[in-house]
Order: C-alpha cells, then structure tokens, then sequence
C-alpha cells in the first residue's frame, strides 16, 4: 500500500514544482499525499495560477510540519544538564563543543559551562572532548562508570550549562543504548537531564526512523541534526521530526568549532528545503 500511495494521486500541474521540490528532498510519500491532498483541497483557486502563492502557501505547510524547540537561555539562578546521545561518529562530541562555547562565551551572558564525558570506549574520545575544555578552560569531567554520574554533576555544582557527552552505539546494540538509562540509579529524581538524539541529515530516512525507534527507549526530548552540509535533500528531517513529534533543537552544518551551529528554526530549514542545499550564508549563524 505505501509504495503505491502516490498512485492515486493527480497532481495539478501548477502544482508541479512544488512535488518535484518534494521528490528531490526525498520526503516520506505519505507526507507528500497528506500535504498534496489537502492544498489540492483547500488552496483558493485564485491562488492556483499565481506561482508566487502557490510557494507561499507550502512553506506554511511545511513550517506546520517542522516542530522546533525554542531556545530559551538561562536566567541567573537557573540551571540545565543536557546530554547528547546517538550513533557512533554522528557529531555528538562536535556539538557539545559548540554549545559549550555557545553559552560560555558567544551570549550576552557568559553562563558558567561544564562538560561530562561517559564516552571512555571510543579510542581519543576522551583526549577530544578534553581539548576542547581545555581550550574554552571549562571544568571537564570523565565518568568511568554510568551509575557514577551523580558524583561528577555534584563536582559541577557552580555551573548552569552541563553538557553530557556519551559513548556513541550502533541501533542494533540495544544492550550498550540501555546502558545509559542507567545514570538514573544514583541520581536526585529532582535532578532533570535533557536528552538530544544527535541524527546525521545525510542519512536516508528509514534508516534515521530505526534509530528513532531504538532510541526511545532513552525518553527522548528532542532532536538535534548534524551533518547538513553533507546532503542535498532535508526531506528525512522533515518526515522523522513530523513522525516522532520531537521538537529539533540544533543543526550543525560542518565541522568548524564553535562556528558551524545553528539554533533550528523553520526558516533555516526551509530555506535548505527550497534550494536543495543548506545556504552557505553567516546569515542565520550564530
Ligand atoms: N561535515 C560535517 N562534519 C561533521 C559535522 N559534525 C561533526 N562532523 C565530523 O564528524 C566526525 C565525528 O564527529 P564526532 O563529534 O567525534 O562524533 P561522535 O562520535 O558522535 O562524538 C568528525 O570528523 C567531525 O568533525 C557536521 O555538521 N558536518
Ligand atoms: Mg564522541
């Protein structure tokens, strides 16, 4: 049934662009029959001929589509633990970097920042996460054993930003993904860790939503996506944050620390959307 869903569909011609737009981004068919169907139905037909209209209106749809979690920086007494989870080689150490210099020295406030590794599998995880520290000079901390979390976050007292660095797994090593959901065991129920899965935008969209799903098991709060310089279609960001309903935090568009990050916005996004290429503009960087 899925594979022919686009079957029965007829799509107007003016129309057209907007589905090859579509196509090229690879988006999941039934997102396309959903959005097609209902501009069919529901687009006045004055808008129909005027191409103008026509690409205003999808961008509304599609910025329904894209859930995204607003930022909201700290106030003085506040604090936030935020721990990134994902497949190995994905980004996450890369990210936890940028943010770190993002709200130690890049906001109007420079927040206290600490980092937490638990990743002491990956060969050089630890020396590349220290680097970075290092070089910010923010409080580093290494967890050699998950239920040890609770004493390096006590370390950490003084600082509002704690990010959380973990050991990268394959979807299929479920047994290494619920290791992590062991940090819970000796930690205050009233310390709250926000949990980022970090997914890589050049990859295709059944395998992103197989991540998905074995990750849930972790209560996922949101989603981050690195990568985006790496693709030429965004439709698998659209299609796995519509499915999942999870809200995208950050983007990272290449490797430059801490320059190449992005607080997720629809716009950002749909921009990459319509030009099939994430814009290599400072524009929206932060
Ligand atoms: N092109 C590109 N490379 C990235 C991006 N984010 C991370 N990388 C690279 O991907 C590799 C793995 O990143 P890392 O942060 O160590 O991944 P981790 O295993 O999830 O911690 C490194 O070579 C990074 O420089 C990105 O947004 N774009
Ligand atoms: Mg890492």
């Amino acid at each position: 049934m899925k594979n022919n869903i686009l079957f029965d569909l007829v799509v107007p011609a003016e129309f057209m662009n907007m589905y090859n737009l579509f196509k090229l981004n690879e988006v999941d068919e039934e997102i396309i029959y959903t959005i097609l169907k209902k501009t069919t139905q529901q687009l006045p037909e004055s808008f129909k001929s005027s191409p103008v209209k026509v690409n205003s209106f999808f961008k509304l749809v599609l910025k329904k589509l894209i859930p995204i979690k607003q930022e909201i920086p700290l106030g003085l007494n506040q604090k936030k633990i935020m721990m990134f989870v994902g497949s190995t080689g994905v980004g996450k150490t890369t990210m936890i970097a940028k943010l770190a210099a993002r709200f130690a020295y890049k906001m109007p406030i420079n927040y206290k920042v600490g980092i937490i590794t638990l990743d002491v599998f990956k060969i050089g995880a630890i020396e590349q996460l220290k680097a970075y520290a290092n070089v910010m000079r923010l409080p580093f901390e290494v967890v050699n054993q998950i239920d040890k979390l609770n004493i390096a976050i006590n370390k950490l007292e003084d600082c509002q930003y704690i990010f959380i660095d973990t050991a990268g797994s394959s979807q299929y090593d479920m047994d290494k993904i619920e290791l992590i959901n062991e940090y819970k065991l000796k930690l205050n129920n009233d310390i709250i860790i926000e949990k980022t899965l970090v997914l890589p935008a050049n990859t295709k969209t059944t395998d992103l939503e197989e991540v998905l799903a074995r990750y849930s098991l972790l209560d996922i709060n949101n989603l981050s996506f690195s990568k985006l310089d790496e693709t030429k279609s965004f439709g698998n960001l659209i299609s796995c944050t519509h499915k999942s309903k999870k809200p995208i935090s950050y983007l990272s568009i290449g490797q430059n620390v801490p320059d190449d990050l992005i607080v997720a916005s629809e716009d950002f996004i749909i921009d990459c959307f319509m030009n099939n290429i994430c814009p290599n503009t400072h524009e929206f960087q932060l």
